[in-house]
């Protein structure tokens, strides 16, 4: 069965380029609640614990950079069949193969840089989701 919550961020490439208000619009139109947020900045160490699994990938430095190179907005989504139904939102990762109007094809810059996180299991939300909130920060 799938959970009804996944996991977000938006990106330090769509915070600086103004896109936070249009973001967030996006995934309420798209019937998701919003029951954790908050607005804050990864050090490169807390970056790269995230991004652990990546480690081995070629573009790891780069992406731990970017991700702790400007503030983000995390946010914890709820919704039926949230982590799939969130990332049919977002689109593609590489924003130029990604379906017309959806988040990444909108406002990513480029497959690195690409506006924002979408969980891509359940399990991997409810780990995601732990390492940015604590329990008294959820609200359902
Ligand atoms: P997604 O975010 O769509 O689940 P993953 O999990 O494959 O994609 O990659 C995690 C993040 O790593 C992406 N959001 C993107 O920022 C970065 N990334 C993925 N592939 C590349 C690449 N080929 N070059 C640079 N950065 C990449």
């Amino acid at each position: 069965m799938s959970g009804n919550r996944t996991f977000t961020m938006i990106k330090p490439d769509a915070v600086r380029n103004g896109h936070i208000g249009a973001i967030l619009a996006q995934i309420n139109e798209a019937g998701f609640k919003i029951i954790a947020m908050k607005y804050t900045k990864l050090s490169a160490e807390k970056a790269g614990e995230f991004y652990a699994v990546h480690k081995e990938r070629p573009f790891y430095g780069e992406l731990v950079e970017f991700m702790s190179s400007g503030p983000i907005v995390a946010a914890i989504l709820e919704k039926s069949n949230a982590v799939e139904d969130f990332r049919t939102l977002i689109g593609a990762t590489d924003p130029s193969k990604a379906d017309a109007g959806t988040i990444r094809a909108k406002y990513a810059t480029n497959i690195g840089e690409n506006a924002v996180h979408g969980s891509d299991s359940d399990e991997n939300a409810m780990i995601e989701g732990s390492f940015h909130f604590g329990g008294v920060e959820i609200f359902q």
